[in-house]
């Protein structure tokens, strides 16, 4: 797994180069959930491939921008899902974006995800990483680019202090809409920038509080995709000692997807916050 996290390291500082040198504007193309697609977008994700592919423990590629699994080398071990750029709609103005690996070992799933790593570009690059059974690790790059452990074994608190609620309000339910205004009248702060990738390391490096993404009546199977996005999230705040679970308050690493490109409603948080997410939606 240690090369497969050298890769990503490697294949980062090529990504932050083009986020810096890359224009901004949008290809002729969409993607296979039907956004549009920035150059940057088409470009970070060349990056990916073609560095995921110089790697002989890799079986074959997922990318969230494109429709079919690619296959690698038939003698892989690993299936990797990744989303090279994840916040493109928030690239533009400078705000904090990410790429994110779900690692698979068979058919991809929450059954068979053994790590996940993630990169934040902002004003530094960092990447966080884990592995099944260990420990979520913080990685801070520098100015010589080399990437510096920061922290070993990061662990979120039994209960935050930080609310990140997803998706256009307009269209949440009345009892998501009433949960998260309780977060709010307990002093909950909103912490949201739109991007998964900060947002969620915000909480998780601030010990804790809650990221939801609900079905809305426009999104009832909510945005956020299942093997590039919500999954090796789960298997980072499990390990950090939070949790992640859907609507129904079912853990999101028992989950399966039918299709590669399938989103579910999700939840992240510490123990405390997920608690009473299960005793708003009455699945506790
Ligand atoms: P993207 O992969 O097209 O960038 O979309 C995913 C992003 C997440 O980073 C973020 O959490 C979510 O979309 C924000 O959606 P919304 O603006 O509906 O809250
Ligand atoms: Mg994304």
């Amino acid at each position: 797994m240690q090369t497969i996290f050298q890769k990503i390291k490697e294949i980062a500082l090529k990504v932050d180069q083009a986020i810096k040198d890359q224009e901004m504007g949008y290809s002729e193309q969409c993607n296979a959930s039907g956004d549009d697609q920035l150059k940057l977008d088409v470009y970070a994700d060349e990056l990916v491939e073609y560095g995921l592919r110089e790697l002989p423990l890799v079986k074959a590629i997922i990318s969230e921008e494109k429709e079919d699994v690619m296959p690698v080398h038939e003698e892989g071990k690993y299936t990797i899902c990744y989303d090279p750029l994840d916040g493109s709609s928030i690239v533009d103005v400078n705000l904090s974006v990410g790429t994110i690996f779900g690692i698979y070992e068979g058919e991809p799933s929450g059954e068979t995800l053994v790590a996940s790593a993630y990169i934040v570009y902002g004003p530094r690059i960092e990447m966080v990483t884990v592995t099944r059974g260990g420990e979520v690790q913080h990685y801070r790059s520098g100015s010589s680019q080399l990437f510096n452990l920061c922290y070993k074994a990061v662990r979120l608190e039994e209960k935050g202090k930080l609310n990140a609620p997803g998706g256009t309000q307009k269209n949440w339910p009345p009892h998501h809409k009433a949960f998260i205004d309780s977060l709010f009248a307990e002093g909950y702060r909103l912490r949201y920038s739109g991007g998964m990738v900060p947002d969620l390391h915000q909480i998780l490096l601030k010990g804790g509080g809650l990221f939801s993404y609900p079905g809305t009546s426009d999104k009832p199977d909510g945005k956020l995709r299942l093997l590039f996005e919500v999954l090796p999230f789960a298997l980072i705040y499990e390990t950090a000692g939070g949790e992640a679970v859907n609507e129904q308050g079912k853990r999101l690493l028992e989950l399966k997807a039918k299709h590669i490109h399938d989103t579910s409603p999700c939840f992240f948080g510490s123990r405390y916050e997920i608690h009473k997410m299960k005793e708003a939606y009455g699945v506790l």
